[in-house]
């Protein structure tokens, strides 16, 4: 049995492998960081009909280790259809295993379905290939990857400006995923309601804010191991390159309505954090916060109010952090989105958890509520 990760997203170091009962494996820390908890390995040479365990023995050291209470891996045998393992944690290892399906001797292992560059590469192509998207700039990661900034432009009535970018946090994929869902949703030419928001408004679109952190397996930082959305009052070349094209671009083009897609490792549920503890935080913000999150619930959408971070105090907000920072710039309406890494709770689906389909379903109920509130963004 062989075990590797030497390829896009792949993050696993290799204890024992000896014993295919009993396969003690680590993760890896993000380059220049303390952070990990981000896993993605693939085992070759499965043995038919014998039931193969395997523990992550650092995952009590990890970024959120108290998020893998209730937490199920996520399989593969093929890259495409992805399925939860039921895990366990205990005495600080992650656990799971399974007696593979006879005829695959070939298996992956993630935290979440991984959203791959070479992915990444083709929705940018189908992207520009629908009508209105082209590529407004191109900014370039620490490591001189491509961060494209797409602009959706329909109408020459559109006046409002909706930003939305995503994976910040580069294991976070769920976020890109969402992206996917967008531009799906941009494809489809007979969508009156989107045609109705693209009246109103452009979007601006970066669907990968971190590639290096992505390719690279890591959890939360980018190559020089800054967390992006620790930096949005003192990005630089050096260190946050891929922040600064953004914020440089917003305040070229202005911001009406921002939306930052995150995922969370320990709320099993789809929540999103606005910017209540802005100095600069409104009744008309907190008024357009609560019908917009009232819409999406109302809309059918994989979305709750119950649960999700605690709200900040008046005035006590971390404008280091994207959705505060861009909320207090441009005094607009101003999400962190977050989707789970384990599963919604509300509507749960113990075979997939939330998963890649999930996350771009929920972009296009998501633009549907845009649109419901684009004329009252101002
Ligand atoms: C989170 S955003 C944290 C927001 N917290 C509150 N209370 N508004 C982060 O960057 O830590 C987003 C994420 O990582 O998913
Ligand atoms: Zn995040």
């Amino acid at each position: 049995m062989k075990i590797s990760s030497d390829f896009d997203s792949g993050n696993i170091l290799v204890q024992d492998a000896s014993n295919p009962h009993k396969v003690l494996l680590a993760m890896r820390k993000d380059l220049n960081s303390d952070h990990f908890q981000w896993f993605h390995f693939r085992v070759d040479g499965l043995t038919p009909g014998a039931r193969h365990d395997f523990s992550i023995t650092n995952a009590g050291q990890s970024a959120y280790s108290h998020a893998w209470t209730g937490y199920n891996a996520a399989a593969s045998y093929d890259q495409q259809t992805w399925f939860r393992v039921p895990s366990r944690f205990e005495n600080g290892a992650l656990s799971f295993g399974l007696e593979p399906e006879p005829e695959h001797e070939q298996i992956w292992f993630a935290y979440f379905e991984p959203y791959s560059r070479e992915r990444h590469a083709s929705l940018i192509a189908k992207a520009l290939a629908l009508p209105g998207v082209e590529l407004q700039a191109s900014g370039r990661s620490i490591e001189g990857r491509d961060i494209e900034l797409l602009r959706v432009h329909r109408h020459a009535s559109a006046t409002r400006k909706v930003w939305i970018i995503a994976q910040q946090h580069p294991g976070e994929h769920m976020a890109e995923w969402f992206m996917e869902g967008i531009i799906r949703r941009l494809g489809d030419s007979a969508d009156s309601e989107l045609d109705a928001l693209l009246q109103q408004a452009d979007l601006y679109l970066v669907p990968n804010m971190n590639p290096d952190g992505a390719f690279r397996g890591h959890l939360r930082t980018n190559a020089a191991g800054q967390d992006l959305n620790r930096a949005w009052q003192s990005a630089s070349t050096e260190r946050s390159p891929e922040v600064l094209f953004v914020q440089q671009a917003m305040r070229e083009i202005g911001v009406d309505l921002f939306l930052d897609i995150h995922g969370d490792e320990e709320i099993p549920h789809v929540f999103t954090a606005g910017c209540e503890g802005n100095p600069g935080f409104t009744p008309r913000l907190e008024a357009l916060e609560s019908e917009f999150r009232q819409r999406l619930v109302d809309s059918g959408a994989e979305f709750q109010t119950r649960f999700g971070y605690p709200r900040s105090a008046p005035g006590k907000a971390n404008l280091n952090l994207a959705c505060n920072a861009v909320g207090e710039e441009f005094d607009c309406l101003s999400f962190t989105l977050e989707m789970p890494f384990k599963d919604h709770d509300d509507t749960p689906n113990p075979q997939t958890g939330w998963n890649g389909e999930r996350s771009m379903k929920l972009a296009a109920d998501m633009l549907g509520v845009i649109g419901q509130m684009v004329d009252r963004l101002r």
